[in-house]
């Protein structure tokens, strides 16, 4: 069935600006999400889609990796920006191969990602051959073959690099990183790279494991919940109803964001009735911080702990768990007693009555979360700054206790599980000695390339191939120009996908792109139903059934795809079984059973009720499996972003109408931005002390150390509620400007929120 795309682009001239929306969810987001289901899908796939979303024998969302509340799910999860992603992927409309021989390479190359993305889902296995303009079919196997003999061609493994997106599930994850390392190198970028990396490696450092710390029941029990660098009415709108939840069991909940974003400020729960008559406010206070000032609050609210704890001496710090369980403490003290709350100040741009505030409300609260995401993660000191969260609640006794810990809150629906499942550039020596052990193949040890040194390489010609297992490569990294000419670089470019994106139009010498099912899409092998696993944000493991008829014979899910691959690749006396895996996802289940730590009885375990929680040893135990045998303390030395005369500090962010670089409209709506996405958002005395006036047209332009520029062209100023020196402007549009060593330190993670920026008045040069 094909149904008609929208044919026009974006028409950045056609937008307008209206006042922020004070409050979010409510009946028009169930409005908005129905609309849009009902013309992607038509009425019948709406009404069979949106009843199973995170339902017990139905799909996980695609959206987000917030959970599910565990023991009864309601009857509709709802959840306006989970709907828009079910209905982006069960659109009706379709790419077809006549499609590709009508729209030239040059022509789709100038096509937004919102065009792209538009047009549907790419029904047939598709290539473009060497000087050809058009994409033309072709046949599975041979697409295999092609893509087999260029692996093979390489003077090493090393020269390939295989990205994953964080949507693929445990199966296919699994197999991937085992095809990839059979094949010999550990080059597995993914998107967690500019994700939630930063959270992975404060984490392990300071408590032994990259992964938070509470479960959903947790937020129950919470006193005090403070939400830092997120926007979780529009990216994981769900959690708004755990917060809801929360306060109405007494918690108390703090925003700390640049932004008054809508939903943490106001919130009408759609979940229920009484969701659609009156609204709540989330955020008891908002803590309105500068770019980049996150680490001096944390500092400052410890130096004002320890003032509390010397006034009250025992009333603040957690003797008995520090002295038990930690390690570092004196030094950390030590340090923090001499944080300047004048530099915190300025810092922070907040005043000593609100650092005093919530010092007060951290030292008396008895349970307290700390919940983050890229406004922490993609700063240049996320991981100092992230470590500085968690020293806090160290200094509290705020680990392994109900109602209490840290919680990175994750993007893609499974990119935490796909790490749980090997797809990491650096997988530990256990890891790979359990692979090696359960298939007899030799694991590489070298560590791979990560998303920017992949980049770094293909640019530099060390890297020729080019596989992504979903994601959008081209659009989602840093640098936009530098990566796509990395890109244009290589031999081989293949991209497994669902839907047309930037990436398959910046292509290498040879381009792949392989149609795959999503999961919502029935999976038969051999005509049995199929089903995969997800991990979300806390630890819970659940089963996944796409039940959707697929828009086309011709896909192929992922699994079959790496197995069909692999059998290609390795040929016949491989001592992987490929096709068993291929024929019977259990199979691949057991054999993660026996690999992956804590999850012995896998297929057992996943059909339980909830599915299965993966162990958690400073959650269940207050186990720290650090060098030190102990949480640690660590000891960072302040950072902050002081504003250079004349300057902006920009940082990159969603709108509440996309899904990373996939633009499901053009509406910002809760911040009042229609029809088109080429803002940056600006504070009014900064728009009259730069020269500037509401409404014009300016391109930013990004200044990096070695003196290079680069520059976007064409964006609208608009007055906004940001601290002064600080912008925001969307992304992906504005990744151009992210230099691509601007990388956060110890994660290597672009520094997409924190960008200096000039703006010049924009010149019509069309
Ligand atoms: N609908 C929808 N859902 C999504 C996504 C999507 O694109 N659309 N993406 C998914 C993915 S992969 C991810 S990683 C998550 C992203 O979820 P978020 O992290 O919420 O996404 P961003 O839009 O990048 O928002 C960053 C937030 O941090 C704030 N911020 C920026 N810099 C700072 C800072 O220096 N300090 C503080 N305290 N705050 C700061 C910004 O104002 C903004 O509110 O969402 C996931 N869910
Ligand atoms: N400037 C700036 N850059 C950023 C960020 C930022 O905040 N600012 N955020 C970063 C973050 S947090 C992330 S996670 C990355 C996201 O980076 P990616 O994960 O690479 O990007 P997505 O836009 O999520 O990928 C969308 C594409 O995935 C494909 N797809 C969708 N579903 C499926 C599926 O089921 N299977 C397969 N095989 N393919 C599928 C579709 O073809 C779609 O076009 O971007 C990062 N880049
Ligand atoms: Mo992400």
């Amino acid at each position: 069935m094909h149904r008609a795309a929208p044919k026009a682009d974006i028409d950045e001239s056609a937008l307008t600006v209206s006042a922020p929306k004070t409050e979010a969810a409510g009946v028009k987001a169930v409005t908005v999400a129905l609309e849009r289901a009902v013309e992607e899908m038509g009425v019948v796939r709406t009404a069979r889609t949106l009843t199973r979303v995170n339902q017990r024998h139905g799909f996980d969302c695609p959206g987000c990796a917030w959970p599910e509340p565990t023991g009864m799910r309601r009857p509709a999860e709802f959840c306006e920006n989970g709907d828009k992603a079910v209905a982006e992927e069960a659109t009706l409309r379709t790419v077809t191969p006549e499609f590709f021989a009508e729209h030239s390479l040059r022509e789709l190359s100038e096509k937004s990602g919102y065009w792209l993305g538009q047009q549907g889902r790419i029904t047939h296995p598709m290539v473009l051959r060497p000087g050809a303009d058009h994409y033309s079919p072709i046949a599975w196997t041979e697409a295999y073959r092609l893509i087999a003999e260029t692996l093979r061609g390489l003077s090493t493994p090393d020269e390939a690099v295989f990205y994953t997106s964080g949507r693929t599930a445990n199966e296919t994850a699994f197999l991937y990183q085992l095809l990839v390392r059979s094949f010999g190198t550990n080059n597995l970028p993914d998107c967690s790279n500019m994700c939630h990396e930063s959270s992975g490696a404060a984490l392990t450092s300071s408590i032994g494991i990259g992964k938070g710390s509470v479960t959903i029941d947790d937020f129950k029990k919470a006193d005090l919940i403070i939400v830092a660098g997120q926007n979780p009415g529009t990216n994981h709108p769900r959690m708004l109803s755990a917060l809801g939840e929360a306060k109405a069991h007494g918690a108390t909940v703090i925003a700390v964001n640049p932004l008054p974003e809508t939903g943490l400020i106001g919130f009408r729960d759609p979940q229920t009735v009484k969701g659609f008559t009156t609204g709540i406010t989330i955020a008891d206070d908002f803590l309105q911080i500068r770019l980049g000032g996150d680490m001096a609050l944390f500092q400052g609210l410890a130096k004002l702990l320890f003032e509390a704890e010397d006034r009250k001496p025992g009333a603040v710090v957690d003797r008995v768990f520090v002295d038990t369980h930690t390690a570092g403490f004196d030094e950390y003290e030590k340090h923090m007693r001499a944080v300047d709350l004048g530099v915190v100040e300025e810092a922070t741009g907040l005043t000593r009555a609100d650092l005093d505030r919530t010092a007060a409300l951290i030292a008396e609260s008895g349970n307290i979360i700390i919940c983050w995401a890229m406004g922490l993660t993609q700063q240049l000191h996320g991981v100092a700054t992230i470590e500085e969260a968690t020293n806090l609640l160290l200094l509290r006794g705020m680990i392994g206790k109900p109602g209490a810990g840290v919680c990175p809150v994750r993007g893609h629906s499974n990119v935490q599980g796909d790490r749980t499942m090997g797809i990491w550039e650096k997988m530990p020596e256990t890891f790979l000695a359990a692979l090696d052990d359960e298939f007899g193949i030799r694991s590489p040890r070298e560590h791979g390339w990560d998303t920017v040194d992949a980049i770094r390489a293909m640019r530099d010609g060390r890297a020729k191939v080019f596989f992504g297992m979903g994601g959008n490569f081209a659009a989602a990294t840093p640098d936009t120009e530098v990566t796509e000419a990395a890109l244009r670089g290589c031999e081989r470019t293949v991209h497994v996908s669902t839907k047309l994106n930037r990436s398959h139009v910046v292509h290498g010498r040879t381009a792949l792109i392989l149609p795959t099912l999503g999961r919502t899409d029935e999976d038969l092998q051999d005509g049995v139903r199929q089903q995969v696993s997800v991990e979300d944000s806390m630890s819970m493991v659940h089963l996944s059934t796409g039940r959707l008829k697929p828009v086309s014979e011709h896909l192929r899910s992922e699994v079959a795809i790496v197995c069909e691959l692999a059998a290609e690749l390795f040929g016949p006396g491989h001592p992987v079984p490929w096709s068993d895996f291929r024929r019977d996802y259990d199979k691949i289940r057991d054999a993660i059973a026996n690999v992956v730590p804590g999850c012995a009885g896998y297929n057992d375990k996943v059909r339980g009720r909830n599915g299965f929680e993966l162990p958690h040893p400073p959650r269940d135990a207050r186990e720290f499996r650090t060098a030190t045998g102990k949480a640690n303390f660590a000891v960072n030395d302040l950072h902050w972003l002081p504003v250079p005369a004349g300057r902006l500090i920009l940082q990159t962010l969603r709108s509440h109408d996309q899904y990373n670089t996939t633009i499901y409209g053009l509406d910002d709506r809760y911040r009042g931005i229609h029809n088109g996405r080429r803002v940056v958002l600006v504070h009014p005395e900064d728009i009259a002390a730069l020269g500037f006036v509401e409404d014009e047209l300016v391109d930013l332009i990004s200044e990096w150390t070695d003196g290079s520029e680069r520059r976007v062209t064409g964006f609208r100023v608009v007055a906004y509620s940001t601290p002064r020196g600080n912008a925001a402007a969307y992304y992906p549009e504005t990744n151009p400007l992210v230099p691509l060593d601007h990388v956060a330190l110890r994660s290597n993670t672009p520094v997409s929120k924190a960008v200096t920026i000039r703006m010049e008045r924009h010149v019509n040069t069309a």
